[in-house]
C-alpha cells in the first residue's frame, strides 16, 4: 500500500526504455550478421544507444532554507534506507547546490568543489569536467553511518573575513541581514563547498534519476548556473513553501522569475506546502485543521499566482516517519502520495514522449536505410535472372551481344560516377560554408571578442549592448546557417532525381532540417538574459562586475552547448542526406561487375547458365529472407517503441 507511486513509474519508464536498447541491440547484431553494417550506421546506432542509456530525469528542490527540501527529498525518495539521509535539521543545513547522481564510471563518493572557485569565471559545468578541482570522500553504501557521515561533510562552513565573503559574493555590505550573520571577531561563516555532487548506486538514481538540493534562495541569485541552466532545464522543479511561515517577498521573486516562468511557462514546476503537521493540533477538529489549512493554500496561492489545486500540502517529516515505520494511516495523512502522484503524471509521460519522438525518427530512418540496400540487391539480382533466363537457347552471338550491352551500361555508370564525386566535393564546399557559420571555431571567436568588450566596458550600457549584440549575431547566423542547408537539400533532391532516372537508382527524400529548435534554445536563453539581468544586478551592488563576467560565461556556456548539439545533429544530418547516395552508388557499382562477371562466365563457358541462373535464384531467395528479417525486426522496435506498460494491468 505504501508504494511509492513515483519510484514505480520511473522504473516502468526505465523499464520500457530498457526494452527499447535490446531491440536497437538485436538490429545492430543482425546488421552485423548479414554483413549490412558499415562504419557510419555503427556510429548512428551507437549515438542512438549512448543517448538512450545517458537519458537523465532531473528534480530540483527550490526553497528558502529550513523550509524542508532535504527533509521532502529524504521522504521521496531514501525511506528506504529507514534513516534521515541527507541532513536535516534547524538552521542552514545544505550550504551549497548538491547534486544527488549515480554514474558507474566513478567510486561511490561525495565530490566538493571549493567555495575559492567562485574566484573565477568558470562555470560548476566546466569544473565538472576537471575532477581533480574537487574533493573527493568515498564511502561505504552498506553503512548508514558511514553514508550519513559523509552527507555531513557537505554542509561544513568556515569562517572568512568579510572582505573575502564579499569577493565570493557571500556577502553584502549593504544588507542589514548579512551584518547579523556576522560572528563576534568580526568574521563570516560561508559553506566551504561552491557545489556537491552525491555519486551512489541507488535504484532511482541508476536508472538515471538526478536529484539537486539547493540551499536557500540567496544562493540561488548568486550562482548563475542555477537560474540559467539548471533550473529551467529541470524536468521538474519543486518549490516548498512552509506552513508555519507566510509567503516572503523573496520566495514570490524567485518563484515568478526562475520557476514559473513568466513567458514560458513549462509542466513539471510544482509548489508545495511542507510542514502541514505544524496544524495538526489535537484539540481541533479534523474540520477546523482542514479550513485553516485552506486559507493558508488560498492565500499562498493567491501570491504566487497559482489555483489552489495547484499548491501540495505535505508533511515531509510525517511522510518520513511512516514509510521508516511503514505507518499507512500516517503516510496518508502526510498527504505525499498525492505530490508523489502529481509528480509522476507530470514528469513521466512528457519525458517518454519525447524520448521517443527522437528514438522514432532515427530508428525510421535507419530501417529505412537497410531496406533500401536489400530492395537494391534484390532487384540487381532480378534483373541479373531475367537477363540470363533469356540467353537459354541463344547461340553464341547473342551472348556476346549481351555482354556488350552490360558493358556499355557499366561505362555509362562510371560517367555517373564521375558525377557523383564532382557533387561531393560541391556537397563538401557547401559544408564547410556551413561550419563556418555554426562550426565551435567560430563560435568561440565570437564569444572571446563579446568576453573583451564587456570587461572593458564601464557602463552598463556598453555590457547590455555587447550582450545584445552577441544575440542578434547568434541569430544571424543560424537564418544564414538554413538557407545553406536549403541548398544543399536542393542540390541533393536534384541528384537523387538523375540517379533514378539515369541509372535506374532508387528514388529517396532525403530527410529535411532547420536550426529553429537551436534558434528557439537561443531565444529562451536571451529572455533569461534579459530577465536576469537587471536582478542580478540589483542583488550584488558593489560586485558588478564579477557577477557580470560570471553571469556571462554561465550563458556563453550555454550557448557552447546548443553549438555541440547542434553540430552532432548536423554532421548526422549530413550523413543521412548523402549515405543512401553513397551506399546505392556502391552497390549498383558493385552489381554491374557482378552481372558482367556472370555473363563473362557463360561466354567462356567456365559456367553453364543453369548453373547460374540457380545459384542466382538461392541468392534472391536469401534476400527474400533478409527483407522479411528486417519487416520483422521493423516491427519489434515499433513495438518495444509504442509499449505503454498499464500501470499493473495486463500490459503488451
Ligand atoms: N514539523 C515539521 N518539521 C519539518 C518538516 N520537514 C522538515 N522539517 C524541519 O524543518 C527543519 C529544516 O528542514 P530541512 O530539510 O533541513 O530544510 P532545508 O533547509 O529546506 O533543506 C528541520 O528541523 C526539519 O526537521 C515537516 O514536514 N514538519
Ligand atoms: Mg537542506
Amino acid at each position: 500500500m505504501a508504494e511509492n507511486n513515483l519510484a514505480k513509474q520511473f522504473s516502468v519508464y526505465s523499464e520500457w526504455r530498457k526494452g527499447l536498447l535490446g531491440a536497437i541491440c538485436n538490429y545492430r547484431n543482425w546488421l552485423n550478421e548479414q554483413e549490412l553494417n558499415d562504419a557510419q550506421v555503427d556510429q548512428r546506432i551507437q549515438q542512438l544507444l549512448d543517448k538512450l542509456s545517458e537519458d537523465k530525469l532531473n528534480v530540483a528542490f527550490v526553497a528558502e532554507f529550513s523550509r524542508g527540501k532535504s527533509e521532502l527529498i529524504n521522504a521521496i525518495f531514501f525511506a528506504g534506507y529507514g534513516t534521515r539521509l541527507l541532513p536535516s535539521s534547524a538552521g542552514r543545513t545544505t550550504m551549497c547546490p548538491t547534486e544527488l547522481l549515480y554514474d558507474k564510471s566513478k567510486p561511490t563518493s561525495i565530490m566538493m568543489l571549493p567555495i575559492e572557485t567562485r574566484l573565477s569565471d568558470a562555470t560548476t559545468s566546466e569544473y565538472k569536467r576537471y575532477p581533480d578541482e574537487w574533493k573527493t570522500v568515498t564511502f561505504d553504501v552498506d553503512s548508514n553511518e558511514s553514508m550519513v557521515k559523509a552527507f555531513k561533510e557537505v554542509s561544513s562552513t568556515k569562517p572568512v573575513s568579510v572582505q573575502e565573503a564579499e569577493k565570493y559574493g557571500l556577502y553584502d555590505p549593504n544588507s542589514a541581514d548579512d551584518a547579523l550573520n556576522l560572528n563576534k571577531d568580526g568574521t563570516i561563516d560561508v559553506p566551504c563547498w561552491r557545489y556537491a555532487m552525491i555519486n551512489f548506486p541507488h535504484p532511482l538514481l541508476e536508472q538515471g534519476l538526478v536529484i539537486l538540493d539547493t540551499p536557500g534562495l540567496n544562493a540561488i541569485g548568486t550562482e548563475p548556473e542555477l537560474t540559467i541552466n539548471m533550473l529551467p532545464n529541470a524536468h521538474a522543479v519543486l518549490f516548498i513553501l512552509a506552513a508555519d511561515q507566510g509567503v516572503t517577498k523573496s520566495e514570490i521573486d524567485v518563484w515568478r522569475q526562475y520557476i514559473s516562468g513568466t513567458r514560458w511557462k513549462q509542466k513539471g514546476r510544482l509548489a508545495v506546502m511542507n510542514k502541514i503537521d505544524g496544524l495538526w493540533d489535537e484539540l481541533k477538529n479534523e474540520k477546523e485543521i482542514e479550513k485553516e489549512l485552506n486559507r493558508q493554500i488560498k492565500s499562498s496561492a493567491e501570491l504566487l499566482g497559482l489555483e489552489t489545486d495547484q499548491i501540495f500540502p505535505v508533511s515531509a517529516q510525517k511522510g518520513l516517519l511512516a514509510k521508516v515505520n511503514k505507518d499507512d494511516a500516517l503516510l496518508a495523512k502526510s498527504r505525499i502520495p498525492e505530490l508523489e502522484k502529481a509528480l509522476s503524471e507530470q514528469l513521466i509521460p512528457s519525458k517518454q514522449e519525447i524520448v521517443r519522438d527522437n528514438t522514432e525518427n532515427e530508428i525510421d530512418d535507419l530501417i529505412t536505410n537497410s531496406n533500401i540496400i536489400l530492395d537494391a540487391r534484390f532487384s540487381g539480382i532480378n534483373e541479373q535472372l531475367v537477363e540470363l533466363r533469356g540467353l537459354r537457347g541463344k547461340n553464341e552471338d547473342v551472348v556476346e551481344h549481351m555482354m556488350n550491352k552490360v558493358k556499355v551500361d557499366k561505362e555509362n555508370f562510371e560517367k555517373g560516377l564521375q558525377r557523383f564525386q564532382a557533387l561531393r566535393s560541391i556537397f563538401s564546399q557547401h559544408t564547410n560554408r556551413l561550419f563556418t557559420l555554426l562550426g565551435m571555431e567560430s563560435l568561440k571567436v565570437h564569444v572571446h571578442s563579446t568576453r573583451e568588450t564587456m570587461i572593458n566596458a564601464s557602463f552598463t550600457k556598453t555590457i547590455r549592448e555587447a550582450m545584445d549584440n552577441f544575440f542578434l549575431e547568434l541569430k544571424s547566423r543560424m537564418v544564414s546557417s538554413d538557407t545553406q542547408i536549403d541548398e544543399i537539400k536542393k542540390m541533393m533532391d536534384v541528384m537523387y532525381e538523375k540517379f533514378s532516372k539515369e541509372h535506374g537508382l532508387r528514388k529517396s527524400e532525403p530527410p529535411a532540417f532547420s536550426t529553429l529548435r537551436y534558434q528557439k534554445e537561443l531565444a529562451k536563453l536571451e529572455r533569461a538574459y534579459k530577465e536576469q539581468f537587471n536582478t542580478a544586478f540589483n542583488m550584488i551592488a558593489n560586485e558588478k562586475m564579477t557577477l557580470t563576467t560570471k553571469f556571462f560565461e554561465t550563458l556563453a556556456s550555454r550557448v557552447i552547448h546548443v553549438y555541440e548539439v547542434a553540430n552532432r545533429d548536423i554532421e548526422n544530418w549530413l550523413k543521412a542526406v548523402i549515405a543512401p547516395m553513397e551506399s546505392q552508388v556502391r552497390e549498383h557499382q558493385l552489381q554491374l561487375r557482378r552481372r558482367l562477371e556472370s555473363i563473362k562466365r557463360i561466354y567462356k563457358a567456365t559456367d553453364t547458365l543453369e548453373d547460374r541462373i540457380s545459384e542466382l535464384e538461392a541468392i534472391e531467395k536469401s534476400i527474400q529472407a533478409q527483407l522479411d528479417e528486417l519487416n520483422n525486426l521493423r516491427m519489434h522496435l515499433k513495438e518495444a517503441l509504442a509499449f505503454v506498460p498499464a500501470s499493473g494491468a495486463a500490459a503488451a
